[in-house]
């Protein structure tokens, strides 16, 4: 294979984009085989810039360009993160439609596709990622490009019924269908996508998982995305999560530690988990003084309404919680609306008792595998998974739960504290397993193996 080509809104170049989990999975995926990576440079400008910036790190190219004031208003703020983001995770209620947007996202999604492909040698394979480009492999096919081009959505992918109320769902599946193959984190995801193309397109499904619709064929297949495990385990055991544990091992003073790390987003679940804690802890006045529950979540996209709002409920449910159930020397739930290093965060997975992994709606949740990886055999603690994570496909061993019913993830978090060592390890070998088996490599590997055939000899 030549080089590997990988577009995405952020890059691993901007620091503040590396905690993200399509960054991570990217990241690891271009040093492994070289390559270039396209996308924003994450700064602003008043006129649609002329040139890009280069530069290489750890072998990996980046090619980045600026965008305008009124691109990022319209094709990231309002089209990518206010209509496609709520509805992909099934949240009509919160999409703003705006067919004067989708114009500016179809325009940034040329631009850049016209970016890549005067960059692009025939031997080339073109990864596009998430939902910012879902236009992308059309766009490139106008800029002359036709060779492989894979796409991979990182957001699920919802039921047909949801997808067709964007207004321009007619136009976003066709150009889907210009790339060669279009991956989804799960069975669920893809399903949904075949569902609209066969019964509102007229598409025809093969058993080998391509599908003719549009006057094309295209492969769609689910390709759960993995974690590099080693590494995890690896940060879980580096001196700076030793500092981390011994730091948070302090304040708990022998406390049972409940733990919960998501980025700030509607799509966690936060405040439906803030009140399966304030369940717990009524249901369980035996616990209190005993159990501490620390949730990281940084702000992101503060500038989205929605965001700001979700900010203020979490502080007041947080200060409901304390004020209730809360004393003189135990702060029921600790909440840091700040980002962590990943071997800080490695390290607090790694005392944790319990991982609360609780989002409404999640293509994959890479906290989940990393929670699992920095699990000491000898002790593990218990993930506790929403079954509406993408993960929960693949890792039916975690206390599976609804989490919009906060009775049954207090009982959850009750039944993870109370479970006996050997079920513990027997539920968590049987994950670790998975997580080691269906890491990074295997997912990359898949992929690239069903884009393959796609090039040209
Ligand atoms: P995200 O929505 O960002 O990713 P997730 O899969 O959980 O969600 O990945 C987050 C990554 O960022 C993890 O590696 C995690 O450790 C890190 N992270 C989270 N909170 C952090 C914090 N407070 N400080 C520092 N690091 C933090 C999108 C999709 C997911 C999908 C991934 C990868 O929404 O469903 O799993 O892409 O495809």
């Amino acid at each position: 294979m030549g080089r590997l080509i990988a577009i995405s809104n952020r890059t691993a170049a901007d620091p503040k984009a590396r905690a993200g989990g399509l960054a991570v999975a990217v990241w690891e995926s271009l040093k492994a085989t070289g390559g270039c990576w396209f996308g924003w440079s994450g700064e602003l400008v008043d006129e649609i810039p002329r040139g890009t910036s280069v530069y290489r790190d750890e072998g990996v190219e980046f090619v980045l360009t600026d965008l305008t004031h009124d691109e990022h208003e319209s094709y990231y703020l309002t089209y990518a993160n206010r209509v496609i983001w709520p509805v992909f995770h099934y949240r009509l209620d919160l999409a703003s439609f705006d067919s004067e947007a989708f114009k500016v996202y179809s325009a940034v999604n040329q631009r850049l596709a016209n970016m890549v492909a005067d960059r692009l040698v025939p031997t080339d394979t073109v990864w596009v990622h998430d939902y910012h480009f879902l236009l992308m492999g059309d766009a490139l096919r106008h800029a002359g490009w036709e060779g492989p081009t894979g796409f991979f959505l990182h957001i699920p992918f919802p039921p047909p019924e949801m997808f067709s109320a964007i207004p321009e769902h007619h136009w976003i599946a066709r150009a889907l269908c210009a790339y060669s193959v279009i991956g989804f984190q799960s069975e669920r995801d893809r399903a949904n996508f075949e569902r609209y193309l066969v019964d509102q397109c007229g598409g025809e499904a093969h058993e080998d998982g391509r599908i003719s619709v549009f006057g094309t064929t295209t492969r769609i297949a689910a390709y759960p995305i993995g974690i590099d495990p080693a590494g995890f385990v690896e940060a879980a055991h580096s001196p700076v999560a030793d500092r981390a544990a011994e730091r948070i091992s302090r304040f708990l003073g022998g406390r049972e530690l409940v733990v919960g790390v998501d980025r700030m987003d509607y799509s966690k679940g936060l405040p439906q988990r803030f009140e399966a804690v304030g369940q717990f802890f009524d249901d369980h006045p035996d616990l209190h003084g005993k159990v501490s529950v620390t949730q990281i979540a940084p702000p992101s996209r503060s500038k989205v309404e929605e965001y700001q709002e979700l900010r203020l409920e979490l502080d007041q449910l947080a200060g409901r919680i304390n004020g209730d159930h809360g004393d003189l020397d135990w702060i029921p739930l600790r909440y840091l609306a700040r980002s962590y290093s990943r071997e800080e965060l490695a390290g607090l997975f790694r005392i944790a008792r319990v991982g609360l992994v609780t989002p409404l709606r999640d293509g994959m949740n890479l906290v989940a595998k990393e929670f699992v990886m920095a699990q000491d055999e000898s002790d593990p603690g218990v993930l506790v998974l929403s079954q509406f994570a993408g993960a929960a496909e693949q890792m039916q061993e975690a206390l599976i739960v609804n989490p919009h019913d906060r009775h049954k993830v207090a009982d959850a978090i009750h039944q993870a504290l109370t479970m006996p060592l050997e079920e513990r390890q027997t539920r968590w070998r049987k994950l670790r397993d998975i997580v080691v088996k269906q890491d990074i490599a295997w997912w990359r590997n898949n992929f690239l193996r069903d884009l393959e055939p796609a090039i040209p000899a």
